[in-house]
């Protein structure tokens, strides 16, 4: 039995001093919060993080032991405000946490907040029967990749890992292997423990040269092969976050080879934690639809520069520019798919996109104007996708060959099966070869996305504001609610409507149909954020006036039905 071996390591009085911090630490209120590890693992105000930390630690444990390969914990809240912070766990190939591990983690979260010692202990050992059933425990060893992001929280979350996985077991010391990569994007750690797996490295890696040398160097080589004409510079909005401490590795690299496109990275702080994500970042550009600070006047006058902002940890990115009027032109993730999927459309020999699956997956954010301009401009066909970096990830592997995927906030990167590097492989497309070796498949990553976009700007030749104006979007806003409990929403239909609470639904759907839509476009529709304790409305129209005038009943629908 999994159970007893799982027993027989543990080292029960570490266990149990543990837990008996956690539970003299834990908030004694009647608002227990109610964990739930989602998508994006957990993410909460830093303090109350100690409880879903142990939970996290134990599942990685378990999923090390069923793997029998390493499992990277990330410690980051990506765009969040500095006081937050949150974890999330990375497979062997680099993926996110399998769905049917998800309530485990939130189970041993709650049980430990309950206080329930002895059913906690039996909880986790019943998890482990349940999930490591049949697997050679003897065999396998616990092994775990560490990163974490620019938080101040970060590093005492970190020195409680390393400490944890190296007192929790009674394990040899030589089957215990915990390599701390320290400072990291998201993206690098999923790629540094997808390459662990697949070189079987048990030792650490120098992390930025295997980065740098699998992206960045295929790009500068690129650079070198096309005349920088549609734009001259690219400033960079790094978040005051660890994106800022990656890419001031790579600038003295780039200007080596003095390219005529210059780079400006802004927003470079990441040393003081306070200014993490605070004015500027992808997230609040995206949000706000404006310039984050640190932008100077010479780059806003000049009309060849093209601007892009990281998020907190680099996993997503948007784009904008300012148009010949200094208007905000935002480049967000529906136009960075839809430039992709214009790309390979372009490159390539219509006699090989006969033969390949090429298609986009987007989520109920994106913008209808580009699904339009996705299936009557570009004939692709379009998946939509619950939110969530997997679940686009999972629907573009199934679905397509080369499989586009991008959440409009600006997650997103693109998959290839063999099949399609096979058919390319037939074909003498060199420059294509080197372009899709900038791609980082195992997920969205802001850093690849960045040459990825770049690299197609130049080699289609395309000035920023003409990749805006490819589509107008439909004018849109999304804003929050908080509800008594956000729980009591469930979706169907990938979010785009509600099932609970029932009746607002059909509210909904009447207040869309009732302000005019001679037009068909309005859309709104209402789904419980997993990152923040609120519900999130979304809502486009083809005015503004439409938009205000949908949201605020919906507002009021929801209050109503919630009884706030
Ligand atoms: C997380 C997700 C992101 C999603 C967002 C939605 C990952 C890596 N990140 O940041 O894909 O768009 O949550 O947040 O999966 P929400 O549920 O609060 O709206
Ligand atoms: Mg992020």
């Amino acid at each position: 039995m999994a159970s007893e071996y799982i027993n027989s390591i543990l080292n029960k009085d570490f266990l149990q001093q543990t837990f008996n911090e956690l539970a003299a630490n834990r908030p004694r209120n009647s608002n227990a919060p109610q964990f739930s590890y989602g998508t994006s693992g957990f993410r909460m105000e830093s303090s109350k993080l100690d409880i879903p930390l142990f939970a996290t630690s134990l599942i990685t444990v378990l999923r090390s032991f069923y793997c029998s390969e390493f499992i990277g914990i990330m410690i980051t809240a990506s765009h969040n405000p500095p006081q937050d912070n949150g974890f999330k766990t990375i497979e062997p190939h680099g993926e996110m946490l399998p769905h049917d591990w998800e309530p485990h983690v939130t189970a041993i979260a709650n049980a430990v907040y309950e206080g329930e010692y002895l059913n906690f202990e039996k909880l986790f050992l019943l998890i482990a029967d349940d999930l490591l059933k049949g697997v050679a425990l003897e065999k396998s060893d616990l092994k775990i990749i560490l990163g974490r992001d620019t938080r101040d929280s970060s590093i005492k979350f970190s020195t409680f890992l390393n400490n944890f996985f190296n007192k929790l077991t009674f394990l040899n010391k030589k089957r215990v292997n915990i390599i701390d990569y320290s400072i990291v994007t998201t993206p690098q750690l999923h790629f540094i423990v997808r390459k662990h797996t697949l070189n079987a490295e048990n030792t650490k890696m120098d992390l930025p040269k295997e980065y740098f040398d699998a992206f960045f160097k295929p790009f500068i080589t690129l650079l070198a092969q096309v005349n920088i004409q549609s734009f001259k510079k690219l400033v960079i909005d790094c978040a005051n976050g660890v994106g800022a401490l990656q890419l001031e590795q790579l600038l003295p690299l780039y200007e080596e080879n003095s390219p005529s496109l210059k780079l400006e990275l802004i927003n470079t702080n990441y040393q003081d934690c306070s200014r993490l994500n605070v004015e500027c970042g992808a997230d609040f550009v995206k949000t706000n639809q404006h310039l984050p600070s640190g932008i100077s006047h010479e780059s806003t006058i000049k009309s060849d520069v093209l601007f892009c902002s990281l998020d907190g940890d680099a996993d997503r990115i948007i784009f904008y520019c300012l148009s010949k009027d200094k208007e905000f032109c935002l480049l967000d993730g529906d136009r960075m798919a839809t430039l992709i999927g214009e790309f390979f459309i372009e490159k390539l020999p219509k006699e090989l996109l006969s033969l390949i699956k090429l298609g986009i997956v987007q989520t109920a954010y994106a913008n209808g104007n580009s699904t339009s301009f996705i299936t009557n401009d570009l004939n692709l066909d379009v998946k939509c996708a619950k939110t969530g970096v997997k679940n686009l990830h999972h629907d573009a592997v199934e679905n397509f060959d080369v499989g586009i995927y991008f959440e409009a906030n600006g997650h997103g990167t693109v998959v290839f099966n063999d099949k399609f590097i096979n058919a390319l492989s037939s074909y003498n497309l060199k420059q294509f070869e080197l372009f899709i070796s900038l791609v980082n498949q195992a997920v969205g990553d802001a850093i690849t996305d960045l040459f990825i976009v770049v690299a197609i700007l130049l080699l289609l030749q395309l000035d920023p504001k003409d990749w805006f104006k490819k589509y107008d979007d439909l004018p849109n806003k999304l804003i929050k609610c908080v509800v008594p409990n956000r729980a009591a929403f469930e979706t169907y239909d990938f979010e785009r409507k509600l099932s609970k609470p029932v009746g607002l639904q059909e509210k909904i759907n009447y207040i869309v149909a009732e302000t005019d839509n001679s037009d068909g476009k309005n859309r709104c529709f209402v789904r419980a954020s997993g990152t923040e304790d609120v519900v999130r409305i979304y809502c486009e129209a083809s005015t503004d006036t439409r938009v205000q005038t949908i949201l605020a009943k919906v507002l009021d629908a929801i209050r109503k039905a919630t009884d706030i």
